[in-house]
């Protein structure tokens, strides 16, 4: 498999997936700016949509949208209970929780990103942002005990909260999993790769 990446971006969660279950992949950096690969190709020509993560499978598909590539990862190794089994009810709170990372928390930051905002703009995605944090409900991992696909991607979309001086104590149960998260040498070996 064929991870196309780039670094501070999305492309970490499913990074961390592949180190938590130790499954052979290799890492190709994508320039986000001119959409060139590091081997010198058009990255549209691998993933149309031009952007990362794509995974790109040993019999030449490719996968894009980070919650389909973290399920895929996830159910090669279903003993490593990344995810529950599909099918399962707790499978589909999972996509829930996905979805609403994605669609609420990854789509919420991704404007803040966009200098070309006038201030009042980013104000409104700001307060509209910090509003979605105040449903996210802590326990010990994302999902209750478990480490799952969840954490990975959470992790990685809070990461970027830095940039706007966004601190992650005024919720200190998160601030507590997001270090502990951090600690994880899937996690470390991840952030030592994705740059
Ligand atoms: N819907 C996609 C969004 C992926 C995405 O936002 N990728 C960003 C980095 S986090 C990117 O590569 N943006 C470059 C661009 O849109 O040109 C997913 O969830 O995987």
């Amino acid at each position: 498999m064929k991870l196309y990446y780039a670094p501070h971006t999305c492309s970490l969660s499913p990074l961390i997936v592949l180190k938590e279950l130790d499954l052979p992949h290799a890492l190709i950096k994508v320039d986000n700016q001119t959409k060139r690969t590091a081997d010198g190709r058009d990255f549209r020509d691998i993933n149309p949509k031009g952007y990362v993560a794509a995974l790109e499978l040993d019999n030449g598909e490719v996968l894009a949208e980070g919650v389909a590539i973290v399920q895929y990862l996830a159910d090669l190794k279903p003993e490593a209970k990344l995810a529950p089994p599909p099918g399962s009810w707790q499978r589909v709170r999972l996509q829930e929780t996905l979805n609403f990372i994605t669609s609420e928390i990854h789509a919420g930051v991704a404007p803040l990103f966009n200098q070309a905002l006038p201030e009042a703009a980013q104000a409104i995605f700001r307060e509209r942002l910090l509003r979605r944090m105040s449903a996210l409900q802590h326990h010990k991992h994302v999902m209750g005990d478990a480490f799952t696909i969840a954490d990975a991607y959470l992790y990685t979309v809070l990461g970027w909260f830095a940039f706007f001086e966004i601190s992650l104590e005024q919720w200190p149960a998160v601030a507590a999993w997001h270090k502990r998260v951090a600690e994880r040498p899937s996690v470390q070996a991840a952030l030592m790769a994705h740059n």
